[in-house]
C-alpha cells in the first residue's frame, strides 16, 4: 500500500478570501481526471473563473483533455434544466419539487395499480456510473419500483466483458492492462486518444501509451479504422469489424501448437486448459485470414511478438464488446493474455483493488458462489436476463406489445435511449406510446422529451464525487473524493435526495412525507451495508455490533455516509477504529489531490477468484455453448456487404455535450468516413451527401472521404441527432448531425450477453 498523507489541505482555501481553489474528479469519462477549479466571490455569487489539469492529482498530475474545463459552460449552459418540469398540455413547464412528486404520484401510481408493478420499466444511463447518488441509490430506485423490467446502457456497451469475466473469475473482475509498467501493448476496438480509455481508468492514456514507446516497448492497434491511436502505435492492423474473436482464437491456436504458451504462473489454478487446443484448433491464421482481413503470417507475428515480450498485454474495448461475437472476443482477450504468461503478472493484465471494496475482496477468499444468468428472460422476446437486466433489445418490444405485463409506465436514470439504443426510430415511437414517463436528466432530450415529469440533477460542481465503479478498473490504485465546488442552490435538490424521494414515493410515502421517508431509507441504507461487513469473516469489522458502528457516522449523511462505511470497510479500511492508518471519509478530505494506494498487486489470483471450483474457469459452458456459432461463421461469406461502425471524438460524449459551443465549433464531425475505392465505387465524392439502409432504417449522411479506413467498411459517431421536435438544446439541435442508432438493429447482437452489435451492421449505401 501507498502512502497516505494526514497533512491538512494546504491547497483548498476556502477562508475568507475572495478567490479559492476547490479540487474536483472530473466525471465525464472514465479517465478520472482531476481538476484545479478556482472560484471567485463568495455565497450565491460564487462563479468558477477556471478550471484545469490539477498538477498535484496523484493520479492524472495535471493531465486533463478539452472536455474537463467545460464543466462551467455546463453550469452556466442556459439549456439545463434548475426546477422540475411537467407536461401539461404538449408543453413543458417549470415547477416546484412539490408539485413535481405530486404530478408523479397522481400519475404514475395509479399505472401501477391497475396493471402491476411490471407495467413499468427502468432505464439506467451511463452517467450515473459517474455519479455517486445513481451509483448508490439505483439500487434503492428499482427495489421500489418493483419491475422486472431493468434495462440499461450496459447491453449497448461492456456487458459481453463483464459476462466473461464473471464467467471466468466468479465475479465482475475484469483485469486491466498494466499500462504504467508493459512493454507491449496490443489494443482491439478502442481508441484512447479520442475516448480516454475504458474498463481501464487510466488519465492520460495516451502519455502511458507513449511511455511504452519510449521505454522501447510496441504499441500495436487492431481497428478497421486508422484510428487517432493507431496513427501514434508502432503497428496498425486493419481488422474487417466483428472479426476479433476469430483473430484472438488464431493467435491463442499459434501459442499453444507453435510450444509458445507459458500459463505456469496461473496454471494450477486452472480449470479447462487442457480442453484449449481442441476447442481452439478450427482457427488456424489460414482459416481466419481472408475472415479478418489479416494475412496469415502477421497473424503468427502477433502471437510471436506477444510470447516473446518481456512482458506483455492485451486490451479489448468497445470494438470487441458491441459486435456479434462481443462474448467469445471478451474471453479471448483473457485467454491470450494467460496463454503468453501475462495474466497477474506486472507488466501484464492486471487486477485493480479499488478501495471501496468489490465482490473479489469480500467474503471467504479463493472462492465463492459464482456467476449465474438467464435466471429469467424477458416476456416478449424471451431474452435472458444477466446481472439482473435484460438486453435493451428487449425495451421496445415490452412497450409495444399487448398483455398482462406490458409496460406502460419507464422511469429513466441518466439515460438517453432514443440516442444510444439500436433501432431508436422504434424505440422513439415507442416512448410516445408510453402511459407514463419520468426521467431524472438535466436537460430535455430525445429521450426526456417524452416525459411526464422530469427531476434534473444539479450539475457537477453542486455535487460530490467518488469514482465508485471506475477505480476499479484502475490502473495505478488510488483513492478521491471531492465534495462539491459549488453549494446547491436555494432549494435545490441534491441527486441523491431526488432518487430517495421518488423511491419513498414508489413505497407509499405520502407526499408531506417523502423528505422523512428519504431520510430513514438512506439510514436503513447505511445499517445494510454495515450489517453486511459485520457479517463477513474476512473483514475488518467483523462481528462487531452495527450499532456502535453507527453511532460513529455522526457528522455525515447520504452518500457521503455509504462511501465513508465502504471505505472503512474496504481493502485498505481504518475499520471503524480497527487500523488508524486506514481509509476514512476524513482521510480523503484531508487529501483533496487524492490518495495514492501504490501500483497493482501481482499474484492476486487464486484469492480473488470468486467461481465454486475456486479455479480460473477457462471453458465456462456458456462459451463452450456459443463456440459452435463463432465455428460456423468460418464458412460465412464476410465480403457480401458493406458494414457500419462507430467513432468517438475527443470533443464529444456520448449524445450529452453537444450544447456546449466551445466543445461543437469546427468542422462537422458527424461524417461518415468511407475509403476512396468504396466511394468511387458509389459514385460518391468527399462532402457530398450519402443514403446510407439498413435492415431497421435509413439516414443521409454527409461523406468524409478517407484512406483511414478499410475499404468495406463505413464509420458513423454516435451520440448526433438531437435535431427533433420538443428538444431543448439550442446548440446540440443547430449541429448538423445524424442519429447513427437509426440504423443499427435490436436483432444484430451478440447472442450470449444479449449486447447490441453496434458495430458490423450491414448497411447499403447509394448517392442521395
Ligand atoms: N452506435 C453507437 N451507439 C452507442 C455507442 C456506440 O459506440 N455506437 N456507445 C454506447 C455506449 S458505450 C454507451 S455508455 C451508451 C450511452 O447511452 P446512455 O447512457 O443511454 O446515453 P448518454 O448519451 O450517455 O446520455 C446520458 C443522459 O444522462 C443525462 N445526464 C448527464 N449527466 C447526468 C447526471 O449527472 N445525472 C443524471 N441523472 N443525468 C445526467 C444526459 O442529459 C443524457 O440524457 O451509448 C451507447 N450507444
Ligand atoms: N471523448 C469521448 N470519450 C469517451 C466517450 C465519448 O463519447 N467521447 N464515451 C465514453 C464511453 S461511454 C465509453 S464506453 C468509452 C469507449 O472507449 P473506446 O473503447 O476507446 O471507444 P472508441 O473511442 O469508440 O473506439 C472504438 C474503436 O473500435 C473500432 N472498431 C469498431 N468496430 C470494431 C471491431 O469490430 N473490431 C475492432 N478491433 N475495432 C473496432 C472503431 O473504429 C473505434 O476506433 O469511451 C468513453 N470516453
Ligand atoms: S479525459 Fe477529459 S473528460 Fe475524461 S476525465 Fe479527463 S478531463 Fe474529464
Ligand atoms: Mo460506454
Amino acid at each position: 500500500m501507498g502512502t497516505l498523507s494526514t497533512d491538512e489541505p494546504t491547497a483548498i482555501d476556502t477562508h475568507d478570501g475572495p478567490t479559492r481553489t476547490a479540487f474536483r474528479t472530473c466525471p465525464l469519462c472514465e479517465a478520472g481526471c482531476g481538476l484545479e477549479i478556482t472560484v471567485k466571490g463568495e455565497g450565491p455569487q460564487q462563479e468558477v473563473t477556471r478550471i484545469r489539469g490539477d498538477m498535484n492529482d496523484v493520479f492524472s498530475k495535471g493531465f486533463i483533455c478539452p472536455k474537463g474545463s467545460t464543466l462551467k459552460q455546463f453550469q452556466a449552459d442556459p439549456d439545463r434544466l434548475r426546477l422540475p418540469v411537467v407536461k401539461r398540455d404538449g408543453e413543458f413547464v417549470e415547477v416546484e419539487w412539490d408539485e413535481a412528486f405530486a404530478t408523479i404520484a397522481a400519475g404514475l401510481l395509479p399505472v401501477l395499480e391497475e396493471h402491476g408493478r411490471d407495467a413499468s420499466a427502468i432505464y439506467l444511463g451511463n452517467p450515473g456510473a459517474h455519479s455517486i447518488a445513481p451509483m448508490l441509490y439505483n439500487r434503492n430506485l428499482i427495489k421500489s419500483l418493483g419491475t422486472r423490467n431493468r434495462f440499461s446502457a450496459s447491453t449497448v456497451d461492456q456487458r459481453p466483458k463483464e459476462i466473461s469475466a464473471a464467467l471466468m473469475f466468479g465475479s465482475v473482475t475484469v483485469p486491466v492492462p498494466d499500462l504504467n509498467r508493459t512493454d507491449h501493448i496490443v489494443l482491439l476496438g478502442a481508441n484512447p486518444y479520442a475516448s480516454n480509455g475504458s474498463l481501464c481508468t487510466a488519465p492520460d492514456f495516451p502519455g502511458r501509451l507513449e511511455a511504452i514507446q519510449a521505454r522501447g516497448g510496441k504499441v500495436v492497434v487492431v481497428d478497421p479504422r486508422r484510428s487517432e491511436t493507431a496513427l501514434k502505435a508502432d503497428q496498425h492492423v486493419a481488422i474487417r469489424p466483428g472479426t476479433d474473436a476469430h483473430l484472438l482464437a488464431a493467435i491463442a491456436n499459434v501459442l499453444l501448437t507453435d510450444g509458445l504458451a507459458d500459463p505456469s504462473n496461473v496454471a494450477e489454478h486452472c480449470n479447462g486448459l487442457d480442453a484449449l487446443p481442441e476447442l481452439l484448433a478450427p482457427f488456424t491464421p489460414e482459416s481466419v485470414e481472408s475472415i479478418c482481413g489479416i494475412n496469415a503470417d502477421e497473424i503468427r507475428m502477433l502471437a510471436t511478438e506477444l510470447a516473446a515480450a518481456p512482458t506483455a498485454a492485451v486490451y479489448g474495448r468497445i470494438g470487441t464488446c458491441t459486435q456479434e461475437f462481443g462474448t467469445l472476443a471478451s474471453w479471448l482477450v483473457d485467454i491470450v493474455n494467460l496463454l503468453s504468461g501475462n495474466l497477474d503478472k506486472v507488466g501484464g493484465a492486471m487486477f485493480s483493488m479499488g478501495a471501496v471494496g468489490q465482490p473479489s475482496t469480500k467474503g471467504k477468499p479463493g472462492s465463492g458462489r459464482g456467476f449465474r444468468m438467464g435466471r429469467a428472460v424477458s416476456r416478449v422476446g424471451e431474452h435472458p436476463e444477466s446481472l439482473g437486466e435484460f438486453s435493451v433489445a428487449a425495451l421496445p418490444e415490452e412497450i409495444e406489445t399487448e398483455g398482462p405485463g406490458q409496460v406502460k409506465a419507464l422511469v429513466t436514470v441518466a439515460g438517453n435511449p432514443v440516442s444510444s439504443n439500436p433501432n431508436s426510430g422504434r424505440l422513439d415511437a415507442a416512448l410516445a406510446t408510453l402511459d407514463f414517463m419520468v426521467s431524472i436528466d438535466p436537460y430535455i432530450n430525445e429521450t426526456t422529451r417524452h416525459a411526464d415529469v422530469i427531476l434534473p440533477p444539479p450539475p457537477p460542481l453542486q455535487k460530490s464525487h467518488y469514482d465508485l465503479a471506475l477505480l476499479n478498473f484502475a490502473v495505478h490504485n488510488v483513492a478521491n473524493y471531492s465534495p462539491p465546488v459549488l453549494p446547491l442552490d436555494d432549494g435545490q435538490l441534491s441527486e441523491g435526495e431526488i432518487m430517495l424521494r421518488l423511491s419513498a414515493l414508489l413505497d407509499g410515502a405520502e407526499l408531506g412525507d417523502l423528505e422523512e421517508a428519504a431520510t430513514t431509507s438512506d439510514e436503513a441504507a447505511a445499517r445494510a451495508i454495515l450489517s453486511a461487513a459485520t457479517r463477513d469473516e474476512y473483514g475488518n469489522v467483523h462481528g462487531r455490533d452495527v450499532d456502535e458502528l453507527f453511532e460513529q457516522l455522526d457528522g455525515e449523511t447520504g452518500p457521503e455516509r455509504l462511501l465513508d462505511i465502504m471505505l472503512q470497510t474496504g481493502p485498505y479500511g481504518a475499520g471503524f477504529g480497527a487500523d488508524p492508518d486506514g481509509l476514512s471519509l476524513a482521510k480523503l478530505r484531508a487529501n483533496p489531490n487524492g490518495v495514492d494506494l501504490g501500483a497493482l498487486e501481482p499474484e492476486r489470483i487464486p484469492d480473488l477468484l470468486r467461481t465454486p471450483s475456486g479455479k480460473i474457469e477457462l471453458t465456462p459452458e456458456q462459451i463452450l455453448g456459443d463456440m459452435p456459432r463463432l465455428v460456423a461463421s468460418l464458412d460465412r461469406d464476410w465480403h457480401d456487404s458493406m458494414v457500419l461502425v462507430g467513432r468517438r471524438h475527443v470533443r464529444s460524449n456520448n449524445s450529452w455535450m453537444h450544447n456546449v459551443p466551445v466543445l461543437m465549433k469546427g468542422r462537422n464531425r458527424c461524417t461518415m468516413q468511407m475509403h476512396p475505392h468504396d466511394a468511387a465505387r458509389h459514385g460518391i465524392d468527399d462532402g457530398e451527401p450519402a443514403k446510407v439502409t439498413s435492415r431497421v432504417g435509413e439516414v443521409i449522411i454527409d461523406v468524409e472521404v478517407t484512406d483511414g479506413i478499410r475499404p468495406g467498411v463505413v464509420s458513423i459517431p454516435h451520440g448526433f441527432g438531437q435535431n427533433l421536435p420538443g428538444v431543448r438544446l439550442r446548440t446540440a439541435t443547430e449541429y448538423r448531425g445524424i442519429n447513427t442508432n437509426v440504423l443499427t438493429d435490436e436483432a444484430f447482437r451478440d447472442e450470449l450477453s444479449g449486447n447490441i452489435a453496434l458495430n458490423g451492421v450491414p448497411v447499403t449505401i447509394t448517392a442521395a
